[in-house]
């Protein structure tokens, strides 16, 4: 089979075995790799009710047919499991060399069963495969642990790890790579550390078989110059994603005191050209010449990286807008390996529940010194406080009670991205149908609305565009496994990733060709969603309820005296469902489900849902 190596690697580590588990041809076409393997995978073998903490979950690692290839930006791999966060299937994509060394090893997918009796180090070399003692680092932050295993293997392996977030199973806690990324935001972390497992090493030696290396090779390696070609034109990278804060605040889109303002005068001190001044060093996810990852010295002297959604969400929403401060929030989340974002979120809801009296505290906004703190202790579990906030804001809201689920600013228990969609209503929609919650890596489509069309429009052509976005970035990028920011920041060709995928397949197929295994991934989301909720329909893809608040209008700036609209907001969603084939709760038709070639999954969700 070309493109793909055919093989999944499956390791038990409560038996301590691993299997090269082949897989057919059909599979691969139907499910194209990363996402869609796991979604597959998950739904298949994990039942509706296991314990996202316990043996009975699985983590795993899924590659795409151009994950490792040389060719723009493909070191990517993504990482899923039951989320013990939002209860349902969740995943996260991350840069790491772990991509060309799985496949390289020969396998596409790993998938990791049961629990160590002791802190692992999973190690595999093509067909070895080895369970080693992780006692030594267990306890440690990932920069220690990275450092430990750099020792051992040198820069060349590919490395996922934990911190102590994921060990003390912070329900947000992250995967992080050696290149200094961090994804798996519904707690993939957690999940690896409920499993004892600290670290994954990778080393691979073997081809990636493909239908025209040598094409490809040439194909691949063109691109990478054209593209970093462009970025060195455009200048994108001298800011990488930080570039959008100045326009989120401009349009009174900023995360602001928990989302509660949309816009702050001292936002300017976070923004993407005081960043660029503040840089002392530049990182990259492996084959990239766009390198996006800047860094800067922290308020303690060490060196963090920060990108946009950890400025939003660390800085602004919680009103420090001091770079180093933010710098060492953000550090820290590194270091304990827990997601800045639902972080950020958990931490302002905090702040906020304390401002309306829903709880009583000693944590104020702007404080940066206790929030290091309270970030301490949510990857510590330490004592109620750091049980409460290591659960994340839905729970947090949940126990605190008075009104403040209201404010808990996630959608299915993920906490939102760093976005204020006070009245920005088709992003609030993006939010609202991202299937693993509030993530923003499944559609954007903030200059759309504000740029291209009008802010005030609940019309279909705001679903029309999330559902084209979801298709190829939470359906294609995720499956094929490269990351969008050539497309989406500097206009790379959206045709060209069939280009890669038929030359590494054989096969001859469009970009329409991956809108409908985008679709049925989405499906199979939802379907996943409902076998664990079948009594939450729609009212789960409400944004917020605190942006439909009209006690929560601004004053002044450019959306003065507004909030997003109940009503209309529902004849949205019903755009959405209607475009998409989902009856009015929001679950796939029966035709659909067929159309997708789900058969046998409608039939099994004709037990948990009366299909339409
Ligand atoms: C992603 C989410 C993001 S998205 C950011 S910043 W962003 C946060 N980064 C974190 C971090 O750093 N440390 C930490 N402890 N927690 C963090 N949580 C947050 O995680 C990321 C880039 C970025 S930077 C983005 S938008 C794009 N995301 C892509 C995606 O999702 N898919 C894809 N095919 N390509 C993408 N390209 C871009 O990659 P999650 P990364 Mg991460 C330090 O994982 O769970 O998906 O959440 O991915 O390798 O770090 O690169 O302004
Ligand atoms: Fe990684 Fe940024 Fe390059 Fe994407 S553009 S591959 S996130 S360094």
């Amino acid at each position: 089979m070309n493109g793909w190596t055919g093989n999944f690697l499956r390791v038990n580590l409560s038996s301590k075995s691993a299997k090269k588990e082949a897989y057919s041809e059909e599979f691969a076409k139907k499910w194209v790799g990363g996402r869609g393997f796991a979604v597959k995978i998950l739904y298949d073998e994990v039942k509706p009710g296991t314990d996202p903490l316990g043996p009975d979950n699985k983590f795993i690692v899924a590659l795409g047919p151009i994950a490792g290839i040389p060719a723009p930006n493909t070191g990517k791999a993504v990482v899923a499991a039951k989320s013990p966060l939002t209860g349902f299937y969740g995943d996260g994509n991350l840069g790491t060399r772990v991509s060309e060394q799985l496949r390289k090893a020969g396998y596409d997918a790993l998938i990791v069963e049961g629990k160590a009796d002791r802190p692992t180090m999973l190690y595999i070399e093509d067909d070895k495969v080895e369970f080693l003692p992780a006692d030594e680092v267990w306890g440690n932050g990932t920069y220690a642990t990275n450092d430990w295993i750099y020792g051992k293997y040198g820069k060349g392996a590919g490395v996922l790890n934990i911190g102590q977030g994921g060990e003390n199973l912070n329900r947000y806690s992250v995967v992080r790579s050696l290149e200094g990324r961090a994804g798996g935001r519904p707690g993939m972390g957690a999940v690896m550390g409920s499993k004892l497992l600290k670290a994954v090493v990778v080393k691979g030696s073997r081809a990636i078989p493909q239908a025209d290396p040598q094409g490809m090779k040439t194909l691949g390696h063109g691109d990478l110059k054209k593209v970093g070609q462009i970025d060195k034109e455009s200048g994108w990278s001298i800011q990488g994603t930080t570039g959008v804060l100045s326009f989120c605040n401009e349009v009174a889109g900023l995360p602001v005191r928990n989302f509660r303002k949309t816009h702050h005068p001292d936002a300017w001190k976070l923004d993407g050209e005081r960043l660029n001044n503040l840089r002392i060093a530049t990182y990259g996810c492996p084959n990239c010449t766009m390198r996006c990852g800047i860094t800067i010295h922290d308020h303690e002297g060490r060196e963090a990286e920060l990108d946009y959604e950890n400025i939003g969400l660390l800085g602004s929403n919680l009103e420090i807008f001091d770079f180093p401060q933010v710098g060492s929030l953000n550090y820290l989340c590194d270091e304990y390996g827990i997601d800045t974002m639902s972080a950020g979120c958990t931490l302002s809801f905090y702040a906020d529940a304390i401002d309306h009296g829903a709880v009583s505290g000693d944590f104020k906004f702007g404080d940066a010194e206790r929030a290091k703190e309270l970030l301490r202790m949510a990857a510590f579990r330490d004592g109620k406080l750091g049980n409460l906030l290591a659960d994340g804001s839905r729970r947090m809201a949940r126990e605190f009670g008075h009104g403040s689920e209201a404010y808990a600013m996630q959608v299915k228990g993920l906490e939102v991205a760093a976005y204020n969609c006070k009245f920005i209503p088709g992003q609030a929609l993006a939010f609202g149908v991202a299937p693993i919650g509030a993530h923003h890596r499944e559609a954007w489509i903030i200059t759309f609305e504000i740029k291209f069309t009008t802010r005030e429009s609940y019309g279909p052509e705001k679903a029309a565009k999330v559902i084209e976005l979801q298709r190829i970035r939470g359906g294609m990028f995720e499956s094929i496994v490269a990351c969008r920011f050539p497309w989406i920041e500097l206009g790379w060709g959206i045709e060209n990733y069939p280009k890669y995928f038929n030359a590494v397949t054989g096969l001859n197929w469009t970009v329409d060709d991956f809108w409908k295994v985008g679709d049925r991934i989405y499906s199979m989301i939802k379907l996943n969603f409902l076998r664990e909720f079948p009594n939450v329909t729609r009212e789960a893809d409400y944004p917020p309820a605190v942006w439909f608040d009209p006690a929560n209008v601004d004053t002044e700036g450019p959306i003065a005296g507004k909030v997003l609209e109940v009503e209309k907001y529902d004849g949205l969603l019903q755009h959405y469902y209607d475009q998409r084939g989902y009856d009015k709760r929001g679950i796939p038709t029966k035709a659909t489900l067929e159309k997708l070639d789900l058969s046998q999954e409608a039939a099994v969700a004709e037990k948990f849902a009366k299909l339409a």
